[in-house]
């Protein structure tokens, strides 16, 4: 138990967790209905291309998302590249720089610029006057992210999308799960991007998706992720590898299975820490817009200086107690090597991503996360509040 600072492994106490608590711990569906899908993708000798899992897979993530079109793909930033390359995006286009690298490493990867726009700090998503002033007449689109899985400003980015004769899409990879005015993530934009890498809410090891209303741009993801086929022997489209195999698809389809479950266990949690952390002084819990559905799926907070040791202390103490918490997306993609030599001066602009990449503390969560290990990170955290010297 966690009583007193003076329990804290940086004071020399054992840690508060004999194995580590990870932010990324899998959801995972019934092991038996998985394990059966396995034997029929064995039983089937159809792995991959275009298989019946994954077949299965995008109807039932189709009509879920209430979308038409679902072409699953082997993770989220290939699917991200299809995308791109299939909107025929050049030049420049616009992302938040306070996101997960890969957003910015899709446009770049294919000889695109990207853009870095400001956040809105009270929902770390795209800023839209932000947006406005980095137009310039090379600028061919917009990536918006709903990052932690709340939907950035769809409608005002689609405005902007408009008045400028941009192209938008989105960057979903978080977003499974989560509604824009009642309505599915997965149907707006040109298309919605996904990721069911391991780590997010929903997941099929590795893979990803791209969902659309719009049969055109479909029909050519569709090509360009296995090669550009039509039929045997028939090239008509440059392409590439971006297929899901069988296999991530029969744990697709056994995690929505699960999903309600799964989502309910992970709402049930973030409701634990929100109000474990609230009533600590310097901390704030980033929450998730009240009429939306959301996965939960993230538990950031942010910390300020009235807490008293600083974000990077109380990182270093909870990994101590082997409590492996992040600070994603620090420092932001602008900051990162590849981009930071490109654009020396973006700081100047993106002032609101910088001060919550010094802020920000991803706790570890998952349907599989014990309400008990949930109350002892949070008596972890209020005692370094309370074994701060300025506090006593
Ligand atoms: N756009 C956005 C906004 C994204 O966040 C991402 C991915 C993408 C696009 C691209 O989608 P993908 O191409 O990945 O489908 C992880 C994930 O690899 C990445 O998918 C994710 N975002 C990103 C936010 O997190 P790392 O480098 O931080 O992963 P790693 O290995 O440090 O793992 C995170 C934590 O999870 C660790 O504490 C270990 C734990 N973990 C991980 C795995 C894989 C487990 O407990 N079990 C596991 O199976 O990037």
């Amino acid at each position: 138990r966690i009583n007193d600072p003076s329990d804290l492994a940086i004071n020399g106490a054992p840690p508060a967790f004999s194995e580590r608590l990870h932010v990324g711990r899998p959801n995972i569906g019934n092991h038996e209905a998985f394990l059966q899908r396995i034997a029929q993708v064995l039983d089937n000798q159809w792995l991959t291309n275009n298989g019946p899992m994954v077949q299965e897979f995008e109807r039932r993530i189709a009509a879920h998302l209430g979308v038409k079109h679902c072409i699953a793909m082997c993770n989220g930033t290939i699917a991200l590249e299809i995308a791109i390359r299939a909107l025929g995006l050049t030049g420049e286009v616009i992302v938040p720089s306070w996101t997960f690298i890969a957003t910015a490493h899709a446009l770049y990867w294919q000889g695109i610029t990207p853009v870095f726009a400001d956040i809105d700090p009270a929902t770390h998503n795209l800023d839209p006057e932000a947006v406005r002033r980095m137009i310039t007449p090379r600028t061919t689109g917009i990536i918006g992210v709903h990052l932690w899985g709340r939907a950035a400003p769809i409608d005002e980015l689609q405005s902007i999308a408009h008045e400028h004769g941009l192209k938008l899409m989105f960057d979903a990879a978080h977003a499974f799960g989560s509604t824009y005015h009642g309505q599915n993530i997965g149907r707006f934009g040109e298309c919605e991007v996904f990721s069911f890498h391991a780590t997010k809410a929903f997941n099929t090891m590795e893979g990803g998706a791209v969902t659309t209303n719009n049969d055109e741009l479909a029909d050519a993801m569709r090509l360009m992720r296995n090669f550009g086929f039509k039929g045997y022997d028939n090239v008509i489209h440059p392409g590439t590898n971006g297929k899901m195999i069988e296999a991530c698809a029969a744990m697709g389809l056994t995690n929505l299975d699960a999903l309600e479950e799964m989502f309910t266990a992970t709402r049930l949690n973030y409701g634990i820490y929100r109000e474990a952390l609230m009533a600590i002084p310097g901390i704030s819990v980033l929450d998730y817009a009240p009429k939306e559905q959301n996965s939960h799926h993230y538990v950031v907070i942010e910390i300020d200086e009235h807490f008293g040791p600083t974000r990077d202390e109380v990182i270093a103490a909870l990994h101590a107690e082997n409590i492996l918490a992040r600070k994603y997306f620090w420092p932001g993609c602008h900051k990162m090597k590849p981009y930071r030599d490109l654009f020396p001066h973006a700081g100047l602009m993106l002032q609101n991503s910088h001060k919550v990449s010094e802020r920000v503390v991803v706790l570890p969560a998952g349907s599989s996360l014990h309400p008990d290990s949930i109350k002892q990170i949070c008596r972890v955290i209020e005692m370094l509040y309370h074994g701060n010297r300025n506090h006593q």
